[in-house]
């Protein structure tokens, strides 16, 4: 069974190859060219991994080659950083985002940033997550008691970076956790995020009121020793918050969050994770491993959107952020949930003023609950709202949201729809990589070159297959119109037309639209007042 190579998904994505730029120490910074039919490419931001490189060979067994240096002082990102210092990742992460590097190193300083690298995991390509970077997308995968296996959530996390996530999380809950979250990441090219506390409960045999510090101190260590990048810690769920949620249509719906209030319930005092808050830092410090700060009592549904409990813990986790941060961790924030669009402003703000703008990382959030299936949607609405109030990251949400544990297809379909929301965000938010992709692929859509126009999608087969399903002859690559409108009446050739007309006769494009007005005008009248629907193409 051993030598069996597990299945992953290899090679470019259509109409792209993988390039490199160096940074000045060396590192290779990975992009995905795009050529275009006229000669010219765009290389847009590349999440990948070696997966896509022609030339690399990939054996799951043995895991990625190591791609950072070794380094020899044990600061974290945010130590260097308020020294002045510009690492290797900030090196490369300047190159990635198109910035100065000294804009990430001044970010990361002040906290408005994370890089989420431990030192244990190497394979992992240096990333940032904070407002003034692209927003990030995560993505989760993971096994439950109930269905999969370790070779599919490696599948799985393969399949999702290819599509663009930034990030990971594993949140397997099932049998084999260690092991499906060590294939994970010694196969990751991006940041692995996970939730201790989902193994401390395996652990003590799935009864929350047996869970304690030192069942969940060595968890945690275990999981910085295997390399796991940031950590969602539930630590602002406090005894008190938790009648708060008595009256709420969905009570708490975080699963971390619900374990906590368990055992502060059983033990009525405060969780370990509060008490102990502080030793946790200076072990997550020592891999420079990232908090995560979760919403344990984040709203499960629109009624329960920006109520008291929910406020109430972004206090203290605003207060956590203080402590993690003089202790030199990196923090992020973790966000709802189930938010109408009125409300999800406020929710940026207050996290904001709360937690001195440390990176907010939300779920979704979903704009309704009245749409299980189609949970993607729902929420990629409500992220792309939270993106461009100032959301740093984006964790997915796909269409078994609410249902049941996703496969590859849904991984896909989240991953994609997350990207839309980002992306949607970084061009309100006016990032300098953003719109040129945009630009290219409206300028081969008017050019009718539609190869080039689904090689530059977020997902080229998608295109390329609806586009076939009507018109599959290779010349319709090149006809000036598709099926949706037929010949005559795609809008697009006729402005070609009215652009090539004031062209012939010297006419600027107004003159030559009257002109060409006139001139159909005239042949309508001359026709009987006839219009040749294209009925029969
Ligand atoms: C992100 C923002 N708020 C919650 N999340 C993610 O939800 C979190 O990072 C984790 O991946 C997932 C499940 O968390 P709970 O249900 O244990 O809070
Ligand atoms: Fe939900």
């Amino acid at each position: 069974m051993a030598d069996v190579q597990p299945k992953v998904t290899t090679g470019p994505i259509s109409g792209s190859r993988k390039v490199h730029r160096s940074t000045d120490s060396g590192m290779a910074v990975p992009f995905r060219r795009i050529e275009q039919s006229d000669g010219s490419h765009l290389d847009v931001y590349d999440t990948s991994g070696p997966y896509t490189d022609a030339r690399t060979g990939i054996d799951v067994h043995r895991g990625l080659p190591a791609l950072r240096p070794e380094r020899a002082e044990h600061r974290t990102q945010r130590e260097s950083a308020l020294r002045g210092e510009i690492t290797p990742e900030a090196e490369f992460i300047a190159v990635r985002e198109g910035v100065p590097a000294e804009l990430v190193r001044e970010e990361v300083a002040a906290g408005r940033a994370v890089i989420p690298a431990n030192r244990e995991h190497p394979e992992a390509e240096p990333m940032i997550i904070g407002k003034r970077f692209l927003t990030k997308v995560n993505a989760n995968i993971g096994n439950s008691a109930v269905t999969s296996s370790v070779e599919e959530e490696v599948d799985k996390m393969v399949w999702a970076a290819r599509w663009g996530a930034d990030t990971v999380m594993d949140l397997s809950t099932g049998s084999r956790i260690h092991e499906t979250r060590e294939r994970v990441l010694r196969n990751s090219p991006v940041p692995v995020g996970t939730v201790p506390i989902y193994q401390a409960l395996e652990a003590v045999g799935g009864d929350p009121a047996r869970l304690s510090w030192e069942v969940y101190r060595d968890t945690v260590i275990e999981q910085c020793e295997q390399g796991v990048d940031y950590m969602t810690v539930h630590a602002g769920v406090l005894l008190r918050y938790v009648p708060l949620t008595a009256e709420r249509v969905t009570g708490i719906v975080s699963r971390g969050g619900a374990i906590m209030a368990a055992w502060c319930l059983a033990h009525h005092r405060e969780s370990f994770l509060h008490e102990h808050f502080a030793e946790l830092c200076d072990i997550l410090r020592g891999y420079d491993v990232t908090f995560s700060l979760g919403d344990g009592l984040r709203p499960g549904s629109i009624a329960d959107a920006n109520d008291r409990a929910q406020f109430a813990e972004l206090e203290t986790l605003g207060e956590l952020t203080a402590i993690a941060r003089d202790r030199g961790t990196q923090v992020m924030i973790e966000g709802p949930g189930h938010v109408p669009l009125h409300l999800i402003e406020e929710n940026v703000r207050r996290e904001e003023e709360l937690c001195a703008e440390a990176p907010f990382y939300t779920l979704g959030p979903l704009t309704t609950d009245i749409a299980p299936g189609y949970d993607h949607i729902t929420s990629a609405v409500g992220a792309a709202a939270i993106a461009r109030a100032g959301t740093a990251m984006l964790c997915y949400v796909t269409p078994k949201e609410h249902l049941g544990l996703p496969n590859r297809e849904d991984v896909k379909t989240g991953v994609i729809s997350y990207k839309i929301a980002a992306h949607a965000a970084d061009l309100a938010k006016g990032h300098p990589l953003a719109q040129q992709r945009d630009d290219a692929l409206s300028t081969a859509r008017f050019e009718f070159r539609w190869n080039d126009q689904f090689d530059l999608a977020l997902d080229p087969d998608t295109a390329r297959s609806f586009h076939d399903e009507t018109l599959p002859a290779e010349p319709a690559k090149t006809a000036h119109f598709c099926s949706m409108c037929g010949p005559k009446f795609c809008s697009m050739r006729i402005t070609g037309d009215i652009r090539r007309y004031a062209q012939e006769h010297g006419l600027t494009s107004t003159d030559a639209i009257e002109a060409g007005m006139r001139e159909k005008s005239a042949e309508f009248t001359a026709g009987g007042g006839r219009i040749n629907l294209p009925l029969a193409e």
